[in-house]
């Protein structure tokens, strides 16, 4: 039986020269890119939190959402938010979704009742997705909004915070498990410090990789066989958070040894926020890699905060998806649309038409990453580049030392001639995909 929600919104057609205000003109589930099924390429999930939990509000201002399942404070009411969810997921034709817990059940106060709620709606959900073809991406644990979690989770100075988020944690791998999940995500929004002046940084960080160490130790105890991905953000809410980039993440992980049992779960808004570009997170998780998983969306240039925004900028769609098919596409990954209407946007059909939008500038990235690959001219580019690489004296000389390579210089006369960087020429070809 329908909610009714989405009654005033027609179906979506897939129809690349449609007029509708709400139609899949690029995203074909079943067109083939690259030999695989542009679904099984890009893995589309829909993020519960931004959609369904979060009510419009913003630092100056309150809700402007008015939904039926408001206030979002009593079971029956969360349950039939899981009913409008999965709704809009069989509308969009979503393969995937991703939650915290505190998405899917009313806050109760305490570790037994918020256990006793999960496991009720989960159960529902589990119902739910056995009627329906949207499987789990994800779930995680929301470890920062309520006040306990104010002054950190795993890395909070009172040890009872700690065991409340271990047992936390317990609880949403144990559903993510339970409910078929692909991958348990981590992101620490509190893990970091508002002034150093109270801050202990390196036990706080000690406490981290031990508590990171627990989660892959109880993975492996449940038989879990999905990826644990931590998510890199350099702050908000947290002034600092340990977890900054993924170049801070890789470090921290090798440093607790967890370097072959963590990938990361990378955002494009994330990256901005760190002043690095989407690819350059991505390329770099994929040189080390811990490419694991995207959340995309877009952050405003201008705002220095966390904007969540639906991308829409194909060029830099297309390379951040070159990133990821040259790293071997997605595993057990996906696109997850970490992705917020503006608190303007209050009917149910922008809430379609974010994702439809969403997914049709990914496809369209995708495309054309693919047809970048096809052609071979970035691969080809990179290949002239580092050619003189190639020859076996080049490659000697990195098993060799200073003093000799010094000497050879003196001896052959070496002098390097500079060559062009070809940029512009590369920008130009790009321009000729997107
Ligand atoms: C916050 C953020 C989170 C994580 C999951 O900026 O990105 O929604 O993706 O906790
Ligand atoms: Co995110």
């Amino acid at each position: 039986m329908s909610t009714g929600f989405f009654d005033s919104v027609p179906a979506i057609p897939h129809d690349a020269g449609s007029d509708a205000p709400i139609a899949f003109r690029h995203y074909d589930p079943d067109e083939i890119v690259l030999g695989k099924r542009m679904e099984d390429h890009l893995r589309f999930a829909v993020a519960y939190w931004h959609s369904f939990a979060w009510e419009g509000g913003d630092p100056f201002g309150g809700q402007t959402f008015i939904r039926p399942w408001h206030p979002q404070d009593d079971m029956g009411r969360a349950k039939l938010k899981a009913d409008v969810a999965f709704e809009m997921f069989e509308r969009l034709g979503v393969p995937f979704f991703c939650w915290h817990d505190a998405d899917l059940r009313p806050e109760q106060g305490d570790f037994a009742g918020n256990l006793a709620t999960l496991e009720e709606i989960t159960d529902y959900i589990g119902e739910k997705m056995e009627a329906s073809r949207t499987r789990l991406l994800w779930g995680t644990a929301n470890m920062f909004s309520h006040r306990r979690w104010m002054a950190g989770a795993s890395t909070n100075p009172d040890p009872e915070v700690f065991a409340f988020a271990a047992a936390t944690v317990k609880s949403c791998m144990d559903a993510t498990h339970k409910l078929g999940g692909e991958n348990y995500v981590l992101w620490g929004g509190r893990e970091g410090y508002e002034t150093l002046l109270n801050t202990d940084l390196g036990q706080e960080l000690d406490h981290m990789g031990r508590f990171l160490s627990m989660v892959v130790e109880y993975k492996h105890k449940i038989g879990f066989k999905g990826a644990i991905l931590v998510e890199p953000k350099p702050q908000e809410p947290s002034k600092h958070q340990y977890d900054f980039d993924v170049a801070t993440c890789i470090g921290f992980l090798r440093k607790y040894g967890l370097e072959d049992e963590v990938k990361l779960n990378i955002e494009q808004g994330h990256a901005i926020l760190a002043g690095h570009s989407f690819e350059h997170e991505l390329a770099l998780a994929a040189a080390e890699g811990m490419l694991g998983s995207i959340d995309m969306n877009r952050n405003d240039y201008q705002s220095g905060w966390d904007t969540d925004q639906f991308p829409n900028n194909v060029p830099e769609v297309a390379l951040a998806y070159y990133h990821v098919l040259k790293a071997g596409g997605f595993t057990t990954g996906g696109t997850n649309f970490d992705a917020k209407l503006r608190r303007q946007s209050l009917d149910p059909e922008d809430l379609l038409a974010a994702h439809v939008g969403g997914m049709d500038v990914c496809a369209r990235g995708l495309k054309a990453a693919a047809a970048m690959i096809e052609d071979g001219g970035l691969e080809a580019a990179l290949e002239d580049r580092y050619a003189g690489w190639r020859s076996p004296e080049a490659q000697a000389m990195l098993g060799s030392d200073l003093a000799s390579i010094a000497a050879k210089v003196l001896e052959q006369g070496i002098n390097p001639a500079p060559r062009s960087g070809r940029q512009e020429i590369l920008e130009n070809y790009v321009n000729r995909f997107v």
